[in-house]
């Protein structure tokens, strides 16, 4: 009989990766988008993909009673925090009722359903340098309010855990890039702005803010493999850190991106792009998850940004 995985957010940046991961002839592939318009649904995901809002309650108990997943991975959320502060009350809806309907769901009709929450690294949250790797039993604090809702999703996760006795492992990822991803985000922004000079569709003049923070870089063909080891491996009710354990400037993100390319491109601060609370530095300890899963990041961020660049090239052809 073939495992039912259900991914919520599955056409997202992180979901679509994370479906090809999974694709094997034991699985099935089920999983939801929500773009604006349904026909702008990217079909091709996954076995089967479903138009689904998950702030809608009763849409996601009817789905996870026609489905009855084996397994769940919980994607689906506004992901960038400069969207959080711009729309606050859809990034509360999503991430955390959203959160609660999925749970709740599965607590009604799937309840023996292993599930994977994806929560943030942006819970720790510390705005006083701390020059060390931190751990899942650091202090939490949330500095702006997509953090708030991916600490209140864990908050949710460990009640669903440990009350109603869902089968929940908690996941902590790091920033992640590769190629496919959002230019609201800081490599993907880079990465395009050098192509579109190259282009000569723009001057050539790169926009940046903060380049002196540092922070644990993963690759997110990385990340996808480390959440199919937590489903496999994660122990209920726990929370693994999904990080490097080593900090890069981004000041050295933008060298290694310029040095891909031959032209001279003056880089200037963009006052836009600074953000309203920003974290020095942010690294965190990754001995938990190798403990129990023996995971390990494979590729180096050169590559990573490589192949970020080359697929933002292809997509201005
Ligand atoms: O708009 P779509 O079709 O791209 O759907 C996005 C989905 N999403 C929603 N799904 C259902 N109901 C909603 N109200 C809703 N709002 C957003 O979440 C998309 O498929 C997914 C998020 O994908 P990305 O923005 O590309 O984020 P990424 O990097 O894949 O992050 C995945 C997870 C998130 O929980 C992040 O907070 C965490 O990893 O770092």
């Amino acid at each position: 009989m073939k495992r039912k995985v259900f991914i919520t957010g599955a056409t997202g940046f992180v979901g679509s990766y994370l479906s090809q991961e999974l694709k094997s002839s034991a699985n099935i592939i089920y999983g939801t988008c929500y773009p604006e318009r349904p026909e702008d649904c990217d079909r091709t995901v996954a076995d089967k993909i479903y138009y689904q809002d998950i702030r809608d309650a009763k849409g996601m108990a009817a789905l996870i009673e026609e489905i009855r997943p084996d397994r769940i991975f919980h994607l689906a959320a506004v992901s960038s925090v400069k969207r959080s502060w711009d729309q606050r009350e859809e990034t509360f809806e999503t991430n955390l009722a959203g959160t609660y309907h999925l749970f709740e769901a599965i607590r009604r009709f799937s309840p023996q359903a292993r599930i994977l929450y994806v929560s943030s690294s942006d819970v720790y949250g510390v705005l006083a340098p701390v020059k060390r790797a931190l751990s899942e039993d650091d202090a939490i604090e949330p500095v702006n309010p997509y953090a708030f809702t991916k600490i209140s999703g864990e908050l949710l996760a460990r009640f669903y855990s440990r009350i109603e006795g869902l089968d929940i492992v908690l996941a902590r990822p790091f920033p992640h890039t590769g190629p496919g991803q959002s230019a609201d985000f800081v490599c993907p922004d880079w990465a395009l702005q050098i192509a579109q000079i190259e282009k000569g569709d723009r001057e050539p003049v790169m926009r940046v803010g903060n380049t002196q923070v540092q922070r644990d870089f993963l690759d997110v063909r990385d990340v996808v493999r480390a959440y199919d080891l937590l489903m496999e491996k994660g122990q209920k009710g726990e929370v693994y850190n999904i990080c490097s354990g080593r900090a890069i400037a981004l000041k050295d993100v933008l060298d290694m991106l310029l040095s891909f390319t031959s032209g001279a491109i003056d880089v200037q601060v963009d006052p836009h792009k600074l953000r309203k609370t920003d974290i020095p530095l942010l690294v965190g300890n990754n001995q938990k998850i190798q403990r129990t899963t023996s995971w390990e990041p494979k590729i180096p961020m050169k590559q990573t940004l490589g192949d970020l660049l080359e697929y933002c090239r292809s997509t201005l052809v």
